[in-house]
């Protein structure tokens, strides 16, 4: 008996090896290994597996492996890399339309993001994706982004006055800071640690759990949550990849994304606690009482500036009647 049941479960192994992925999907992020992106990409390629009987594998480059992320954006047009996490921002100069996620105080929560990525209008700024040799596959969630720095706590507008912070490589960030009047540099998330460590910058604004797995928090001890903006992030595939693969494949593919998305929303959430709790017991002095509507007010130039044609215009009070 015993016999029977060890070559049993050699056939599985074996079996389980005979089956090798007929198509691995590379895909890259810019995050660390358990980041709530990177685990549920993860996610979705288990799925995938399964539901391809093995034939189709996902494999996460984390911890940007595969470079930053305006450079792995350029690689996945090419179909260099397959899929691609990253944020919206570093799209602003390459997709007009996602300009409008990128916009400060956009939303009005996250709670109106996902009603908003998950409607209408999601769909169509996900569409547009495939103009510019990609497909659009899913919105994962970025949390809030505001200020920290080295040199001092953020209470009012006023004190941004002169400081120097990184900001996602797109032209609403840098007006943003601007608008602000603050100085903005727009850097590769990869060098933002050492830039503050030096002193190249005084800071720059993310979410908790980038924040945090950053270890930006150890260099730039303020944090302000102004809460200026939740820009959703996305998943891409290259569109030379997706359309070289069967219509059954290609289904499975974006089924699996949409799958994924509930499981990334609840990482987030659990992420977002821990994040925060880590960083509170750092001693990081955070501002968490900060008046918003004067930063709100001045983003009007932002608005003005970048929202021009009728089709942003359009976009930007469809999100905004969204409830
Ligand atoms: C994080 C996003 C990541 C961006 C990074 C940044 O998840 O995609 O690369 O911010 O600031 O929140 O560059």
């Amino acid at each position: 008996m015993k016999l029977v049941t060890t070559s049993l479960a050699a056939l599985v192994v074996a079996s389980g090896a005979a089956q090798a992925c007929e198509i691995t999907l590379r895909s890259s992020d810019t995050h660390p290994e358990g980041y709530p992106t990177v685990v549920a990409v993860e996610a979705m390629g288990e799925m995938l597996e399964e539901r391809s009987d093995g034939r189709i594998c996902v494999e996460v480059f984390h911890s940007a492996q595969l470079g930053e992320e305006k450079d792995t954006i350029e690689q996945t047009q090419l179909g260099v890399i397959d899929l691609n996490r990253v944020s919206l921002g570093p799209f602003n100069n390459i997709i007009e339309e996602t300009k409008v996620f990128s916009l400060p105080y956009i939303f009005r929560s996250t709670d109106h993001m996902h009603a908003v990525v998950d409607g209408e209008v999601g769909a169509d700024i996900l569409a547009e994706f495939s103009n510019h040799d990609l497909v659009g596959l899913a919105y994962f969630d970025g949390g809030s982004r505001s200020f920290y720095n080295s040199k001092k706590p953020i209470t009012s507008v006023a004190d941004i006055e002169g400081l120097k912070f990184r900001v996602m490589q797109s032209d609403v960030f840098v007006d943003m800071v601007d608008a602000l009047g603050g100085n903005a540099t727009p850097l590769p998330y990869g060098e933002v640690y050492s830039s503050i460590q030096t002193g190249v910058i005084d800071g720059a604004e993310n979410n908790w759990p980038s924040f945090e797995s950053s270890g930006h928090y150890e260099v730039a001890g303020y944090y302000t949550l102004d809460q200026h903006l939740i820009v959703p992030e996305v998943l891409v595939m290259s569109k030379t990849k997706m359309e070289s693969l069967s219509a059954e494949d290609q289904a499975l593919i974006r089924q699996a994304a949409k799958d994924a998305v509930p499981v990334m929303r609840d990482l987030w959430a659990k992420r977002e606690k821990a994040s925060e709790e880590k960083v509170r017991a750092a001693g990081v002095e955070i501002v968490d009482d900060i008046d918003k509507t004067p930063f709100i007010d001045a983003m009007d130039v932002v608005y003005e500036k970048h929202v021009t044609s009728d089709k942003l215009k359009d976009l930007v009070t469809r999100i905004r009647a969204v409830e």
